[in-house]
């Protein structure tokens, strides 16, 4: 399934336009064709269209080209549409024009305008900040929390005697320019340590192995294997880390050097850790940049922070040191793999041609321990029309697999694994041929075990795919896994999303932990900010991720939480993995929100051990990463842990799921998901899922499925993902009804938002500036944002409950207001005349030339637009003076009610005149 968006076109080039789809419907390439539909979208700036600008959505001109002569399934050869009133409209516009095809599998389908092919231009492009957006917004923050030496309070600790190593590998290397990068290249480097300095390896340097002789570790070192390590100052005052790899002691040197940022005397170190878990992988949703370019730029489905890192038509030397950079951060916090690229997967990624661009992105971060994962496509001998089937039982699949793979290891040698997502959301899988998940696991399973690789098998699996599938989405990954429990390979992991839906801000955790006892079953978990706001919305995921690790799933009827399913320990598990959907962009701090840093690096921290804190966590990245003290690094802290809550309350109103528009996931539109996934009906929301619903609190153990059974007993934040609850229903959660509790909860969310900002001001001259700075600006975007999310929802939640708000606020569910003044000519500092606008709330004069950069839904973006404020204000009643701003220049009036709605500026103009 693909979303694509076209290049655009300069609209005055083109005077009659026909747009010419052709679909090859290649049998067997893709079995389940969705509807596809075409549409032309904005004439503007193609770089800053968003998924907002999807017709279903808004705007006036757009409109879905007709497509209702084409056929709504595996469709075949050439349709011709006729664009031409599109393109005229852009035309006049002075402007550009883009297409966009929905719902055909990739790669099977062209489309041109008058006669010339029109490049893919870009698959969920990146959300544009406006033309007022702080110029560092991408840059802020740049170096993340590797900053060395860039904080005063810092600098002092910044010595050390020296660095003694014995020259090895190029991890080891790594480790010790680590070290130098810290200290100064000035730090004399030796063979033997001294007294104050670093002495770091592995038992094979005889000074290591003397040195933990000397303290009786050398039994602990081999037993904490290849990632551990010891870290602990020797009797001869020299500061060790020794681990039985070169990857351990890389780990030591991080964690030796957040610790003397941080503070901790050096006297008082000692430390034997590993990691809980073996696996612990960013998966990046990134697409192939060959028919997508840019420059060479990949898309990223769901990224938002720029296009995609992995460059690929530049000579490596010039994106080697991002790359390095990229392998830095990871190893810093104890990652240790990528997948590179996204699920819904092409066949790029292992097309001969490519290789070698690929191995260079494995060069580059093999020293920081790093290994690389590719996400495959199920069907790939057939997508690239060399079988005709791609069954796994079929001896020349596995031969082709085996050939194809045996070539990637050529260049890329200690390939991690692959991923799979099978028969699900229209990509290809095992069932099409009559096979099971296992089948297709196991046959990557047996080509990459000869090469030490793992098989990562998503289990987000759903719909139509699925022979008889169960009318509750949530239930349907358990009902397939589970029956298959014992069936994988012992290179399989089955990797689930942490909920039994989809990354929505709360899921319960889903059930099929604890149900697979006998299939390694590892974690996936969502950095990527999909369903929690994008680009403009803090959010601080960790503290969830810390009460998913911390969830007792009870199974074998005992305490088993979520963290001893991961970890490997609660069924002895061979292979253990978490892996976050992260999807870090080009922009130069890579994730855009500065605050996302703390998710990464907080991430990492839980992938490492999944029993940390996420409050710790945060405040370590404060400190570290923006230079804040320990008082300014706990209130950040504490803000970061609550940007979750806050988000949840206007978003997710008492866990309404999927109150997001269907595609892009941003914008309110409860509309979209009706009954399918929110379960609303006339005269309530919330699907039920207990035993009278789907059934699905039945697939807990106990307590779990007594707990949620019951609605008095289900906690706040899951009642409407597991109840359906009547408008007009008390809810024991809130002694309200619910529409009335659903106006609270959006209310109280938006006032959360203030809260924020409030707090983040306070942080002013505390922390770096930049920092300050552009997530200032972002969260006042994510205020605005946030009174459009409440009002959409109780909009919904008004009209079909008719249930006022009790607490008299219905005024935020007004239609935006009008403004309303004659065209006029006044000196600055005059009263206008005439000025009016529907009340109550605020009117501003702001310049004219604002008109023309679109509509302005909201008082943020105005002022934001308004440029510092050029302008004057008065707050509105039935009449309000307003006065011409001292600037002479065109003025239009806007005028703004109580809850932040801006009207579109007036038709009349004021003109000052000096
Ligand atoms: O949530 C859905 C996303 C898709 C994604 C899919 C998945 C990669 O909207 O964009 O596809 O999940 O996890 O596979």
């Amino acid at each position: 399934m693909a979303f694509l968006l076209f290049e655009a076109v300069p609209a005055q080039r083109v005077a009659r336009a026909k747009l010419r789809l052709s679909v090859s419907g290649q049998e067997g390439s893709d079995g389940g064709y969705w509807p596809f539909e075409v549409y032309a979208v904005p004439p503007r700036d193609p770089a800053a269209l968003t998924w907002n600008d999807s017709p279903r959505h808004e705007g006036d001109w757009m409109g879905l080209v007709d497509a209702s002569s084409l056929p709504d399934a595996e469709p075949r050869g050439s349709y011709e549409l006729d664009v031409t009133g599109h393109v005229a409209k852009a035309a006049a516009a002075g402007s550009q024009v883009a297409f966009r095809v929905e719902g055909l599998p990739d790669r099977d389908w062209t489309l041109s305008l008058d006669g010339a092919e029109i490049a893919v231009f870009d698959e969920d492009p990146v959300p544009d900040l406006g033309p007022t957006a702080p110029a560092e917004a991408a840059s802020a923050g740049a170096g993340l929390w590797l900053r060395y030496g860039e904080f005063s309070g810092q600098a002092e600790a910044r010595k050390l005697a020296g660095v003694a190593y014995e020259p090895g590998g190029e991890v080891l290397q790594a480790a010790v320019d680590e070290l130098r990068t810290y200290a100064g290249a000035e730090v004399p480097a030796t063979r033997n340590p001294v007294p104050g300095g670093v002495l770091l390896g592995t038992p094979d340097n005889p000074a290591v192995q003397d040195a933990l002789r000397q303290a009786g570790r050398e039994r602990e070192v081999r037993e904490l294997g290849a990632e551990g390590y010891v870290l602990t100052r020797t009797a001869d005052e020299v500061l060790l880390i020794a681990s039985a790899s070169e990857v351990g002691v890389l780990y030591g040197v991080f964690h030796l050097l957040r610790l003397l940022r941080l503070g901790t005397e050096a006297s008082t170190l000692d430390i034997a850790e590993k990691p809980a878990v073996q696996h612990r992988l960013n998966h990046h949703w990134d697409n192939f940049p060959s028919t997508a370019a840019r420059d060479g730029w990949g898309t990223i489905e769901r990224g938002y922070a720029g296009h995609s890192p992995w460059q690929l038509d530049l000579p490596l030397s010039e994106v080697a040191a991002r790359y390095r950079e990229y392998g830095r951060l990871n190893a810093s916090v104890g990652l240790n793999g990528a997948v590179l690229n996204n699920p819904n997967a092409t066949t790029d990624w292992i097309e001969p041609q490519n290789l070698p661009r690929l191995a260079g992105i494995a060069d580059s971060l093999r020293p920081y321990g790093i290994r690389l994962y590719l996400a495959l496509r199920f069907d790939s001998p057939m997508a690239l029309r060399e079988l005709d089937t791609a069954d796994p039982f079929d001896p020349r699949v596995r031969d082709w697999w085996r050939r194809t793979l045996d070539r990637v290891h050529q260049h890329i040698p200690d390939l991690g694994g692959v991923l799979v997502k099978g028969d699900s959301e229209g990509e290809p899988g095992p069932l099409r041929y009559g096979r099971t998940h296992a089948d297709g696991a196991n046959m990557f399973a047996e080509i990459l075990r000869p090469h030490g690789g793992i098989v990562l098998w998503r289990a987000f699996v759903y719909g139509d795919a699925l022979e008889d599938p169960d009318p509750d989405r949530s239930k349907q990954a358990y009902e397939l896994f589970v029956p298959q429990d014992g069936k994988f390979a012992e290179n399989v992991i089955l990797q689930s999303k942490h909920g039994p839906w989809d990354f929505q801000p709360r899921e319960p955790v889903t059930p099929l932990f604890g149900a697979t006892p006998r299939t390694n079953t590892g974690i996936e978990l969502a950095l990527s900010k999909e369903y929690t706001g994008h680009t403009t919305h803090a959010n601080y995921p960790i503290a969830e991720f810390e009460r998913i690790f911390g969830f007792d799933t009870r199974a074998g009827g005992r305490r088993t939480t979520i963290a001893d399913v991961v970890d490997g320990s609660a069924f002895g598990y061979t292979r253990t993995l978490a892996v976050a959907v992260h999807n870090p962009g080009t922009d130069r701090n890579w994730t855009r929100m500065p605050t996302d840093q703390a998710n990464w690096y907080g991430f990492g921290r839980l992938a490492w051990s999944p029993r940390s804190s996420a409050r710790e966590c945060a405040a370590e990245w404060a400190r570290l990463a923006l230079g804040a003290e320990a008082a300014a690094a706990a209130e950040i802290a504490d803000w970061l842990v609550d940007t979750d809550e806050v988000f949840r309350r206007y978003a997710q109103p008492l866990g309404i799921p999927f109150t997001s528009s269907e595609e892009y996931h941003f914008k309110n539109e409860p509309e979209a998901w009706e009954d399918s996934a929110n379960g609303a009906t006339p005269t309530g929301l919330g699907y039920d899922r207990t035993r009278a619903g789907s059934g699905y609190s039945a697939l807990y153990p106990e307590p779990t499925a007594g707990r949620y059974e019951r609605l008095a007993s289900t906690p706040a934040e899951l009642v409407l993902f597991l109840h359906h609850v009547r408008y007009d229903q008390v809810l024991p959660h809130t002694g309200e009804t619910l529409a009335q509790s659903m106006y609270d909860s959006t209310f109280a969310g938006v006032e959360g938002v203030r809260g924020l900002i409030g707090r983040w001001e306070r942080l002013e001259g505390r922390i770096d500036p930049d920092v300050c700075r552009v997530q200032r600006w972002m969260l006042r975007r994510q205020l605005s944002e946030a009174i459009n999310y409440r009002n959409v929802l109780n909009r919904y939640v008004r009209t079909r409950s008719g249930i006022a708000d009790k607490r008299g606020r219905d005024s935020a569910l007004r239609e935006p207001p009008v403004a309303d003044v004659p065209d006029q000519q006044v000196r600055p500092g005059a009263p206008v005349t005439g000025a009016r606008g529907t009340a109550p709330g605020r009117a501003y004069l702001l310049p004219a030339d604002l008109a023309r950069t679109g509509r302005w839904e909201r008082e943020d973006r105005l002022l934001l637009a308004a440029d510092g404020f050029r302008g004057t204000r008065a707050e509105t009643g039935e009449h309000f003076d307003l006065r011409a701003p001292a600037e002479p220049g065109e003025y239009r009036l806007h005028v703004v009610n109580d809850q932040g709605f801006a009207s579109e500026p007036s038709r009349g103009v004021v003109r000052v005149v000096g």
